[in-house]
């Protein structure tokens, strides 16, 4: 058996994530999670939610409330969407946990024993204004390596460059868009990321099987001049990790907290030990210590593209700079971006569906087929209400719920819900046999290298399969003159449905288990044989016409969706 540690990335406590963060992290680390489940391995799939820094502080005093408050209530509301969608996390953990402060405040220690990190009296921009610093979101302005205009002051948005405030051009408050700023002087500590900078890229070299997505921009930033400069990992905020070394005081550190992307990935550990305790008894380090069993672990993260550098140098410089033996990751998938009808999904500016308001249109399976089989990959894709009910009927509906409907509403007529015996396979048979023993292995295959796309179209494949299959054995003719022959096409295609419920479960986990209770089975193993695989249910075994798995989307509610979607949210 395998062990899989699977992580998403964590979304930012800001409000509700759009399909275009659903589909660039947990929707792919789910598929994952569940994929590697029914594969028999163990799996620990870990989410959270990204508590500190300015997103959240703004996001909280937008909503007129103590940030506490305002995240524990938003954490409540994105853990209540997550199961909406049947994000099978093993834990959705917070940022803000006393694991996550001990543990950011431990590594910090660390990093300053094996003398990585520095005190640095820095220039910092002061609004005068708003009577404060503005460090990271508070200010915006324009990125200097690209011209973008809304770049932010930790990462332009729109070339991923990491940034640090005072690199921008024309900069201006977030909070009061005041130009009123004046550079000032404040103490803050630096992590020497260009110490490692040998080690780290070594263990880049190391990863050939990185998506090019991936590698390319890990690269990219190893290599620019500062990519892999030294960088403030503290912040002039009130709402954050405090600032100590250890579990001792930090001296000329106080009132200061740690940077949010400095703490955020190591809330992937904190998380398992918030996992650990909210179970009791389970032992976390087996997950994260090498030195505890974890070094057979297999650890994948999911992610967008933005997000790259932060996983590919600044975490794992803080994983090797602390010299103890923790777990990097060993699988890296990252992602394109989702747009919307023609332009991006955004959450600051309301643009696009979010995932409260998608749930309550349809449910979680259609949004999760659909993003899936037009995962942005290779390229950015588009979202538009055309592809997507496109997708759904046809997929879905059309292929495989009338399927499964054709067959068990045939089988009641002529025979009753009990699956019939006899008849012998033929010609037919055996050609559906070799066809799906290829393309079961195409499909394991793709799963087990995290190809989204490539899984999705095969998968459809073999719901298309049965249905030619159906459509050329034609039992409800052949019945006219062969009634055993008919019983063995009509229990193949029921033995069609248990296969496709299993396979299909890793992405639409609902209308799988309903398929799977209609078939009456409560115990499943993934198919490698496909002989195996349709010869499983034998006659006599009881089954029930499932409900309707899938309605279509009418053309008037294509409209309705689209015309409602085309603002902006509220
Ligand atoms: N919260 C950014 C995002 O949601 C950030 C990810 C942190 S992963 C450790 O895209
Ligand atoms: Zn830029």
């Amino acid at each position: 058996m395998q062990r899989h540690l699977i992580t998403s990335a964590i979304p930012y406590i800001n409000g509700i994530k759009h399909l275009g963060n659903l589909i660039g992290s947990q929707l792919p680390a789910d598929l994952y999670a569940r994929y590697q489940r029914a594969r028999g391995n163990e799996v620990l799939f870990l989410c959270a939610t990204d508590e500190h820094g300015t997103p959240a502080e703004l996001a909280a005093a937008k909503a007129g409330m103590p940030i506490f408050e305002y995240c524990t209530e938003m954490h409540a509301i994105q853990s209540k969407i997550a199961k909406g969608f049947s994000l099978s996390f093993d834990h959705f953990g917070r940022s803000s946990s006393q694991q996550n402060h001990k543990l950011t405040q431990h590594f910090a220690g660390r990093l300053a024993d094996e003398g990585l990190i520095r005190e640095v009296v820095e220039q910092q921009i002061y609004s005068n204004a708003d009577g404060r610093f503005l460090p990271d979101r508070y200010i915006e302005g324009t990125c200097p390596n690209c011209g973008y205009d809304k770049a932010r002051g930790d990462q332009c948005e729109n070339c991923t460059k990491q940034l640090d405030p005072t690199d921008l051009m024309e900069p201006r408050s977030a909070i009061s868009g005041s130009k009123d700023l004046e550079v000032r002087e404040t103490k803050h500590l630096y992590l020497r990321q260009s110490h490692l900078k040998g080690e780290l890229e070594k263990w880049i070299d190391s990863k050939f099987d990185w998506p090019i997505l991936t590698t390319s921009i890990a690269k990219k930033w190893l290599h620019d001049g500062d990519g892999l400069k030294d960088r403030g990992i503290t912040r002039d905020l009130d709402w954050g990790i405090p600032v100590r070394r250890g579990d001792t005081d930090w001296q000329g550190m106080e009132g200061k907290v740690f940077y949010v992307w400095f703490d955020a990935p190591i809330e992937y550990i904190a998380c398992a030990g918030e996992w650990a305790e909210a179970k009791g008894g389970e032992d976390w380090e087996r997950w994260w210590r090498t030195d505890k069993g974890a070094d057979d672990v297999s650890y994948t993260q999911f992610m967008g593209k933005d997000n790259v550098p932060f996983h590919t140098l600044s975490f794992p410089a803080t994983i090797l700079g602390s010299n103890e033996p923790w777990k990097l990751v060993d699988h890296l998938k990252s992602f394109n971006y989702l747009n919307y009808e023609g332009g991006q999904f955004s959450t600051s500016q309301g643009r696009g569906v979010f995932m409260d308001q998608a749930l309550d249109l349809l449910p979680a399976d259609y949004w999760r087929w659909w993003l899936l089989s037009n995962c942005p990959e290779t390229s950015d894709t588009e979202f538009t209400w055309e592809f997507f009910q496109q997708g759904v009927n046809k997929d879905l509906a059309d292929v495989l719920g009338n399927f499964a409907s054709r067959v068990t509403k045939f089988c009641r007529t002529k025979f009753g819900e009990t699956i019939p015996n006899g008849g012998e396979f033929g010609e037919q048979e055996e050609a559906l046999i070799l066809n799906l023993d290829e393309r079961l292995k195409n499909y394991t295959d793709f799963m087990d290298a995290k190809e989204v796309r490539k899984s999705a179209q095969e998968l459809r494949a073999i719901w298309v399969a049965g249905n030619e299959y159906l459509q050329t054995a034609a039992p409800w003719s052949t019945i006219k003159e062969n009634e055993a022959q008919a019983a063995m096409q009509i229990r193949l295609g029921l033995n069609l449905i248990a296969l496709y419920a299993v396979l299909s479960a890793p992405f639409i986990p609902d209308a799988a288990a309903k398929l799977l209770e209609a078939m009456q089975l409560s115990e499943t193993t993934w198919p490698t044989d496909a002989r195996l695989a349709i010869t499983l249910l034998t006659g006599g075994h009881r089954f029930t016409v499932p409900d309707n798995l899938f309605t279509k989307v009418t053309d008037e509610q294509r409209e309705e969706w689209k015309a409602k979607f085309s603002g902006t949210r509220d």
